[in-house]
């Protein structure tokens, strides 16, 4: 796990990402798609959308981002007591949307930079370390609960 202070540190990143969640999260997941386009093919519902401004313009993007980062922040605040929550996301991961723990990965270092970049000042060396901890963290259960579901990853 994370020591309190390496807790401390993402949660006080995590508080200034809140605020405006919906635009990280579509930066998030435009990123995404930009750097890993395999990861587009994923999502039936984007599979359509061909050029940035596709994507840009797309409020089905936002939400989705939204939606990501909402549930990540949920499971960051349980600090080491993620499970109840990080247990339904690891089930339909791995039985319904069959996402590969590399991609989890793809993600999660997009997720430090989108941070990284739009809070220069406040995401010092220190917090960015604690927070890839802490997306380890969050990956590897991902990665043993994928494996109670039976999904390979
Ligand atoms: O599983 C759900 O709820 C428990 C459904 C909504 C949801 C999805 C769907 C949530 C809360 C998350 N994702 C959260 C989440 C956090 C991590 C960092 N996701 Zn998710 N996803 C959903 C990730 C990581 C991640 C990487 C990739 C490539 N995720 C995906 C893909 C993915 C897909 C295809 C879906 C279902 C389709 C969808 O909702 O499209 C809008």
């Amino acid at each position: 796990g994370l020591s309190d202070d390496e807790w401390h540190h993402v949660l006080g990143i995590w508080a200034k990402v809140e605020p405006d969640l919906s635009a990280h999260g579509q930066e998030v997941i435009i990123r995404l798609f930009q750097v890993h386009p395999e990861t587009q093919e994923r999502f039936a519902k984007f599979k359509n959308l061909k050029t940035i401004d596709e994507l840009r313009s797309s409020e089905e993007v936002k939400k989705h981002g939204t939606t990501v980062l909402t549930a990540l922040g949920r499971i960051l605040k349980l600090k080491n007591n993620h499970e109840p929550e990080l247990k339904p996301l690891a089930e339909s991961h791995a039985t319904k949307h069959k996402i590969p723990v590399k991609y989890l990965e793809f993600i999660c270092e997009i997720i430090v930079k989108v941070i990284a970049e739009k809070h220069p000042s406040d995401f010092g060396a220190d917090s960015q370390a604690a927070m890839r901890k802490a997306l380890e963290l969050f990956r590897n259960d991902m990665a043993s609960k994928y494996k109670e579901f039976g999904f390979q990853g």
